[in-house]
């Protein structure tokens, strides 16, 4: 492997440079190549100045994530920034690109710090679970202050390099001759300044003590912010060193804790999964104009994606009046963001000049990722698709909104069988950015490729699902369903078992999510494959999509929804459905606890997430994992299903998912991959690769 740090030394100036691409992150093999260069350039008698610097992208953008929770390697980042501070000769720092974390940290530990205009710097330790821990919660508030430094650590948000100077974080900016600047700087400079040493932001102790007793007041439970409030108290109250060994205390508990274990496999996770096998061998097409085929709530949604991501749009939906109320619709969210102060007047018009409404269902012959959002319709899918063979240019992609489409179908109607995908997207709720791409075999990598890039065009995190029923995120709502109905025929309620998984953490319990993705495609799906007879089936959701209560775009589902609000109650109609199939099978109801519901849902997703894996649907556990954190909200902080899984053994949950198949026979079929890796004394990460 190529040393990560280089050493050059000229006129007296000695560049340490780190290349650790893609992010020079601050891995052993980093500081151990810094620890060296700094020796080398300190016992070098011709050496005057030291600069660091970064060649790529970025001077480095943290600590390396992937070695936390590994043993322990020297020299550790708290002790190299020690070092550079302690130099005896000025220390520069050059930084571009992301300067953050760990990075940040060894530039503030430099005696000086010289910006690119364009960086942008941040201590976003915190959306790890963590706090800076190689003394930037001493070293912030000494350069920037109480205010600045907690802005930065509790938000992890990152500031702009003007905002850096303004707030003395950076001594100067330059544009892309920095290194040159960076160098001629050292060449005349001889002070030395240390961070530890600077009083001016602590000289008014009541004052900061009062801002560290307002911003504890405001905390909420999680760990991370109460230490990193501690820690910057301890700036204040300790001497430098006291202070640091406050700060590294601190961050071991924070490393320790199960939150930032969940929160760094979510960092991983959401990155592996838009990792797609097609983008190392397949193009992406050019992304001019999107068509979208049918009007309805999915369609107008869509829409507004495309047109919020600047791409042109056009829809087709059938006659006049429809045309007229999608237009409706879409103009009316664009003046509710205007009002709401989200975007001007400009923007928002701008915006709809983007949009081509019509009837024409010719006009999506421009298109190049053509969108069927139609509503589901024995045969109005197979048509569309024949249609869009004929009518699409050649190399457009034809997706169809629908995870339960047979996409195989949809290759042959359209007889483009190397263009069909599924773009499948989630309840529209703050936080909700998946997409699932469904590729069945026979698709031509470049549109594979192309969807993906779509789908980060629209600021959402694409996620592969091989076709299937469903695909993975609909399939697991199902089966989640399926379990909680079990708990419905026991004596259990929709709104109960939503509430219990609210209180994990949940964006949305399993009954609210059903009805916002709506219950006519799973119903028509359970339709066409009827399933083997269970005298502990449940017929509630089909009994009320036979009554027309298919979830919240019909205004009833589990719940009722008011016109023009937002809230929803219990459909009462619905738990008389509920209760007269308990009475047809004769039940004695009894009562769950919380614990007990989230234990039968959560189980649910680690087994069937299993199935999915193991049939290759899911490609790996972590996709499953970012999914229903991305796509239904399961808390980011634990990881997800498989990662919570994975905080006991593969042979723990094995025996617990027997236990409730033992109860339940016919509602547990247990995952042939969860008793392989039992078996084999694996867990689900091993095979996240
Ligand atoms: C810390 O510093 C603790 C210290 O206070 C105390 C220590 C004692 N480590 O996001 P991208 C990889 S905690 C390892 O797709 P972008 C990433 O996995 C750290 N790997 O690119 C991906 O790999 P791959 C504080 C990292 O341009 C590749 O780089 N720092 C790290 O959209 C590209 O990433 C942070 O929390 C890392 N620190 O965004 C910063 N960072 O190609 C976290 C990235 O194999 N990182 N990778 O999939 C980020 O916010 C974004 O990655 C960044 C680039 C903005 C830098």
């Amino acid at each position: 492997m190529k040393h990560p740090v280089r050493l050059e030394r000229q006129n007296g100036v000695a560049l340490i440079a780190i290349e650790n691409p893609p992010v020079n992150a601050l891995s052993t093999a980093v500081r151990r190549g810094i620890l060296g260069a700094l020796g080398a350039a300190l016992s070098d008698d011709a050496i005057k100045a030291i600069v660091i610097a970064a060649n790529g992208k970025t001077f480095p953008a943290g600590a390396d994530i992937s070695e936390f929770g590994q043993p322990f390697a020297e020299p550790d980042l708290p002790e190299l920034c020690d070092l550079i501070e302690g130099a005896d000769k000025p220390v520069i720092a050059a930084l571009h690109g992301t300067v953050l974390g760990g990075g940040l940290e060894l530039a503030m530990a430099a005696h000086y710090r010289i910006a690119h205009e364009d960086t942008k710097l941040g201590l976003p330790e915190i959306k790890l679970g963590l706090l800076p821990g190689a003394g930037g919660t001493q070293r912030a508030p000494r350069l920037v202050g109480v205010d600045v430094a907690l802005d930065m650590m509790l938000t992890g948000a990152p500031i702009t390099a003007a905002h850096a100077q303004r707030a003395g974080l950076v001594d100067g900016l330059a544009g892309d001759d920095l290194r040159d600047v960076v160098k001629a700087l050292a060449a005349e400079t001889t002070d030395i300044r240390r961070t530890r040493d600077l009083r001016r932001h602590l000289t008014d102790g009541a004052a900061y003590m009062a801002r560290i007793t307002q911003r504890r007041a405001a905390l909420g439970k999680d760990v991370a912010p109460h230490k990193i409030v501690d820690c910057v108290e301890a700036a204040l109250l300790l001497p430098f060193d006291a202070g640091r060994q406050v700060e590294r205390t601190a961050f071991a508990e924070c490393l320790a804790t199960p939150r930032s274990a969940g929160l760094r496999h979510s960092f991983f996770a959401e990155r592996r999964a838009a990792k797609f096998a097609e983008l190392a061998h397949g193009h992406v097409r050019p992304i001019e104009g999107i068509g979208i085929l049918g009007g309805g709530a999915l369609g107008v949604r869509m829409a507004i994606n495309c047109l919020d991501a600047g791409l042109p749009v056009t829809l087709v939906e059938q006659g006049e009046a429809g045309v007229g109320l999608v237009l409706d619709r879409i103009g009316a969210h664009y003046q509710q963001a205007v009002s709401a102060g989200r975007m001007s007047e400009g923007q928002g018009a701008a915006a709809l000049t983007h949009l081509n409404l019509t009837t024409d269902f010719g006009s999506l012959r421009s298109a190049d990722i053509i969108i069927e959002a139609l509503p589901e319709q024995a045969g109005l899918r197979q048509a569309a698709f024949d249609g869009l063979g004929k009518t699409a240019k050649p190399r457009a992609v034809l997706a169809t909104t629908s995870a339960y489409a047979d996409l195989s179908e949809l290759q042959r109607v359209s007889t483009r069988a190397s263009e069909v995908v599924a773009l499948h997207s989630f309840p529209a709720l703050p936080g909700l950015d998946a997409m699932e791409i469904g590729v069945p075999a026979g698709v031509d990598p470049a549109a594979v490729t192309t969807a993906h890039a779509f789908a980060k065009m629209l600021g959402k995190l694409p996620i592969r699902s091989a076709a299937h029923p469903g695909l993975v995120g609909a399939y697991l709502m199902e089966a989640a369903r399926r379990a909680a109905d079990r708990l419905l025929l026991d004596g259990a309620t929709p709104d109960r078992i939503d509430a219990a998984m609210r209180s994990f953490g949940m964006a949305l319990g399993p009954y609210q999510a059903m009805d916002l993705m709506g219950l006519r495609q799973g119903w028509m799906h359970r339709k066409s494959h009827p399933h083997e007879p269970d005298p502990r089936y449940l017929a509630l959701a089909d009994r009320m999509c036979e009554a027309g209560w298919f979830g919240r775009e019909a205004g009833r589902g589990y719940y009722v929804y008011a016109e023009g609000e937002t809230h929803s109650v219990p459909n009462s109609d619905m738990l008389q459905l509920l209760a007269e199939e308990r009475r047809s099978k004769g039940i004695t109801t009894r009562s769950f606890t919380d614990r007990q519901m989230r234990d039968q849902i959560i189980l649910t997703w680690v087994n069937e997430g299993a199935r999915l894996v193991g049939n290759g649907i899911a490609t790996r556990p972590s996709d499953v994992d970012a999914l229903l954190v991305h796509g239904f909200g399961y808390p980011r902080g634990r990881g997800g299903p498989m990662q919570d899984a994975d905080q006991t053994t593969t042979f723990q949950i094995l025996r617990r998912v027997e236990i409730l198949h033992e109860a339940d026979p016919t509602g547990w079929d247990i995952a042939p991959l969860l008793r392989e890796l039992a078996a084999e004394r694996q867990n689900f990460g091993d095979l996240n690769g």
